[in-house]
């Protein structure tokens, strides 16, 4: 399923690179078509797996020797060399928008919260998985603290990384909404394997939403925001690869 629904996102968005303008009408009929069967495969999903159900976990020896690393793997933008520089230790975690008390908080502050390990398989779109331990404080804790308002519908990731790595590049972004947020295996780590988060991996802190694929996995966070829709975002489809014609949900 996971497969088809890819072909599905690929073809339409190679066809929308490749047909010219007289062609639109037929990208549109495409683009329609994917958009239905995504809408299809959501709720057949959601009829068959509960949303929070729990994604399998792993023994330590199923951890995978070598994790591949992928999308950004060493972030350019000066704001975060500057903290890398550091050792991070200047790095603050903002959580903002549709919250009643805006949060902002160093590494040190994250780990004094309950912390949550969990060993499980990352699931990447273009084929590979990999097994690692990782360990963090879940999404929710955090969002309890700084209080959601009643009109709070989805968490966006906003990341240091442009994937052109040009100071002015695009910024990577994701986003999900309040059910995977909540979800008791959603973290954000700042060790893997026992070891702090390393910088192909996502350093100083990344998104784990184990029940979606890989790229929602946002590494490198640099702001949490909390809103309403997240169609001012970017090109308004709630992600980078979203936008680019990724689909806004990837469960697995
Ligand atoms: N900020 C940011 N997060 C990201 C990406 C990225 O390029 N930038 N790539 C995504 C993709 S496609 C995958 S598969 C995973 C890769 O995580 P890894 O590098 O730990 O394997 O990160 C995801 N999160
Ligand atoms: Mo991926």
């Amino acid at each position: 399923m996971n497969r088809r629904r890819w072909l599905i996102g690929a073809l339409a968005t190679a066809g929308a690179a490749a047909l010219s303008a007289c062609d639109r009408a037929v990208y549109a009929v495409t683009d329609q078509a994917r958009r239905m069967a995504e809408g299809l495969t959501r709720r057949a999903q959601r009829l068959v797996v509960p949303r929070d159900a729990l994604a399998p976990t792993y023994s330590k020896a199923e951890i995978s020797p070598d994790f591949r690393p992928n999308g950004s793997v060493d972030p350019a933008a000066s704001d975060y060399l500057a903290l890398k520089a550091n050792g991070f230790s200047d790095y603050r975690l903002v959580i903002d928008g549709l919250v009643e008390r805006p949060l902002s908080l160093g590494l040190a502050e994250l780990k004094r919260r309950p912390a949550q390990t969990q060993i499980t398989k990352h699931d990447c779109v273009e084929g590979w998985t990999s097994i690692a331990e990782w360990m963090g404080v879940r999404l929710e804790t955090l969002l309890d603290e700084a209080g959601l308002k009643p009109e709070a519908r989805y968490v966006v990731f906003h990341c240091f990384d442009a994937l052109d790595q040009r100071e002015d590049g695009e910024r990577y972004y994701e986003s999900i909404d309040l059910i995977d947020a909540r979800h008791p295996q959603t973290i954000l780590a700042y060790l893997m394997n026992g070891e702090t988060l390393p910088v192909p991996h996502g350093a100083p802190l990344r998104l784990r939403v184990e029940r979606q694929l890989g790229y929602k996995h946002a590494k490198y966070i640099r702001r949490i925001e909390v809103v309403e829709s997240f169609a001012h975002l970017g090109r308004g489809k709630g992600g980078y690869w979203e936008d680019r014609g990724y689909e806004w949900y990837a469960g697995i």
